[in-house]
């Protein structure tokens, strides 16, 4: 199968556009999600793999974006260790990880027998998906899942997250060290399963000083991005807030840095060199304007976008975004998007 547009704008080629997709395009801000989860709980979506695939494909059917990122959650191979994960509306894990003790109580994980729905349901988007779109494979970066494992949820402050770093870094090292095994293996999975890129999701690593920042989170998020290197598929490592820290950042091994808005991409672009694909940065909150403003702010991240690089927004998709105007940020991508 030829590489994708995304694909290669990852590799760092020359695109004829470029390539757009949105991170949390299948959720509640569209009306078919809303419908399929009338008729499941989100676990239950993410578990079968036929309603999984409908959800992946419904968004991007809907957007006409260049890539589909399969219907999953971050949080779904902690359930496998064993914590019991409940969405309430957001993730609760039954169990959290805050000793030694918890840590050996890990269940290993086979992705295969643990986590075969998310396969099953690349597999089948990928049957159904047109051959020029990408399928996005993702997992949440070591540091980010093992946060949500030791405070149980989703918290302002990761204070349990820091409490054990720096009172007890053995207990968070041992932590990280199984977490990195799991996603990586998992990771890897996707990839076998069909995904032709994978994102690294640190959606919390910009939470962390900066003197912890190399050893408790680009250390492990690396060990990810080295074990996908032999697949082939670009890796997209997604952090917020790292705008103080870019060079380390783009130093992971991978093929692409996705940014939020907090630093623009021409900035972004001088402090990494020419090589390195970026992505992102729109604020989601343009899209709750009206269709000229977003079709304004889209052009004015372009106009900063110089070399290999992809449309992304800088976080998710807001929940009461109108569809409509996500779909007007693909538009605007393809119109003001192509390159000589
Ligand atoms: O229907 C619902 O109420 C559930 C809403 C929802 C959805 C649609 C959650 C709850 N997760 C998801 C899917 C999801 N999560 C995807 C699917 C594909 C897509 O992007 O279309 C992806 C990539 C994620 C990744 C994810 N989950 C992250 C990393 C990126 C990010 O948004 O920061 C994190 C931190 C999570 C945990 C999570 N899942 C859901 C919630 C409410 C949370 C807590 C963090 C948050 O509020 O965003």
């Amino acid at each position: 199968m030829p590489a994708t547009l995304f694909a290669r704008a990852c590799l760092g080629e020359d695109v004829e556009r470029v390539p757009v997709w949105l991170m949390r395009q299948a959720g509640r801000y569209m009306p078919e999600y809303q419908a399929l989860r009338r008729r499941a709980g989100f676990l239950e979506l993410c578990r079968d793999p036929d309603l999984a695939a409908t959800a992946t494909l419904d968004a991007v059917r809907y957007l006409d974006a260049d890539a589909a990122i399969i219907f999953s959650d971050i949080t779904l191979p902690a359930d496998a260790m064993g914590l019991e994960l409940s969405f309430v509306p957001g993730p609760r894990f039954a169990r959290s990880v805050r000793s030694q003790r918890d840590v050996d109580g890990l269940a290993t994980v086979d992705p295969a027998r643990d986590l075969g729905f998310v396969l099953e349901a690349i597999r089948l988007v990928r049957a159904q998906l047109p051959e020029d779109r990408s399928l996005i494979g993702f997992v949440g970066a070591p540091l980010t899942l093992a946060g949500y494992m030791i405070e149980g949820e989703p918290t302002p402050q990761w204070r349990e997250l820091k409490r054990l770093m720096y009172g007890k870094p053995e207990v968070m090292h041992a932590l990280l060290d199984r977490v990195a095994t799991v996603v990586a293996d998992h990771a890897a999975a996707q990839v076998r399963a069909g995904c032709d890129v994978v994102q690294l999701f640190d959606t919390t690593a910009g939470e962390l000083a900066a003197a912890e920042l190399e050893t408790f989170a680009f250390a492990y998020a690396r060990r990810v991005v080295d074990a996908l290197a032999p697949l082939g598929a670009p890796v997209v490592y997604f952090a917020r807030r790292i705008g103080a820290h870019l060079e380390a950042a783009a130093g992971l091994g991978q093929q692409v840095l996705g940014l939020d808005w907090s630093v623009s991409l021409a900035e972004a672009r001088r402090r990494v060199g020419d090589r390195m694909a970026l992505m992102g940065n729109l604020d989601p909150a343009v899209l709750l304007t009206h269709r000229d403003e977003i079709d304004r702010r889209v052009r004015a991240v372009l106009s900063q976008a110089t070399g290999p690089f992809a449309f992304n927004l800088g976080h998710g998709v807001l929940p009461p975004t109108p569809p409509e105007h996500a779909r007007q940020v693909i538009r605007s991508v393809k119109e003001h998007g192509r390159r000589p």
